[in-house]
C-alpha cells in the first residue's frame, strides 16, 4: 500500500496523486502542509527534511520526496508500456519532455503566476510581474504547442509520465483568470486530459482554500 502525505490542494501532490490514479495503485493519503499544517513536526521532518509536500511511502520502503523522483520510482515500479518504456532511449525520450515539463512550465506557472495571481491579495498584486511571468510561460507553450501539433500527447503519441508533469499544471493554467496566449493544440490536449477520470480526481481540485482576499 502507498501512503501519501500532502494536501490535494498542492500541484505537485496532484501531479503525484494523478500518476497514482492513472496506474490504478492503492493508496492512503494524509492532508498535509498549508492550512493543515503538520508539516513543520519532528516527525515529519524526519521523513522529509526540507518539509515539503509530497511524500511517498512504498510498504517499508524508505520515504520518498521531490516529485520528480517520486514520479520515476512509481513509473519504473509500477508502469509499462509506452507510458514509461524498458528500452532506455524510449524512456529517456519521455524522461527528456518530463523533466522539460517541471523545469519549464510547472516552475514557470506556480509561483510566478498561480501565487501572483490566486494567492496574493488583489490589492498587493504586481501586475507588471505578472505579465512579465506571464510572457516567459508563453515562449515555453510555444514549444508544447509545436509539439502537440504533431502529438496527440506531449512526448509521443501516447500518454506518458510527460503528461502528468506537463498536464496537471494546465487545469489552473486555464481556470485562472489570466490573459492567455493563441495555443490551440495546447487548448485541445487539456480539454482531452479533463475527461480522464483520474486527471478529474486528483487535479481539477478547487483551490479556493488557497485563495487570498
Ligand atoms: N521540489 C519539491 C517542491 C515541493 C514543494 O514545494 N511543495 C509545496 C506544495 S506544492 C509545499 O510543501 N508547500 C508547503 C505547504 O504546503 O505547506 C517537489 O517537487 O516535490
Amino acid at each position: 500500500m502507498l501512503e501519501v502525505w500532502g494536501r490535494k490542494t498542492s500541484s505537485n501532490v496532484q501531479a503525484l496523486m494523478w500518476c497514482i490514479g492513472e496506474l490504478r495503485l492503492p493508496y492512503r493519503r494524509h492532508d498535509v502542509g498549508h492550512r493543515y499544517g503538520g508539516n513543520d513536526t519532528p516527525g515529519f521532518l524526519a521523513l522529509n527534511p526540507n518539509g515539503t509536500v509530497p511524500i511517498l511511502k512504498d510498504g517499508d520502503g524508505e520515504p520518498l520526496w521531490e516529485t520528480g523522483a517520486i514520479l520515476r520510482y512509481l513509473a519504473t515500479r509500477y508502469g509499462t508500456g509506452p507510458f514509461w518504456p524498458a528500452d532506455l532511449d524510449d524512456r529517456t525520450r519521455i524522461d527528456k519532455w518530463a523533466e522539460w515539463s517541471k523545469i519549464n512550465i510547472a516552475l514557470n506557472f506556480t509561483a510566478p503566476v498561480f501565487w501572483r495571481v490566486v494567492r496574493t491579495a488583489p490589492a498587493d498584486r504586481d501586475e507588471e510581474a505578472i505579465r512579465a511571468a506571464l510572457r516567459a510561460l508563453e515562449v515555453k507553450l510555444d514549444i508544447a504547442e509545436a509539439q502537440l501539433e504533431h502529438h496527440a500527447f506531449l512526448a509521443c503519441s501516447e500518454f506518458t509520465l510527460a503528461d502528468v508533469q506537463f498536464g496537471h499544471v494546465l487545469f489552473r493554467y486555464f481556470d485562472i483568470d489570466i490573459p492567455r496566449g493563441e495555443h490551440p493544440a495546447v487548448k485541445q490536449y487539456y480539454d482531452a486530459l479533463t475527461k480522464r477520470p483520474a486527471f478529474i480526481e486528483h487535479v481539477m481540485v478547487s483551490y479556493e482554500e488557497l485563495r487570498v482576499a
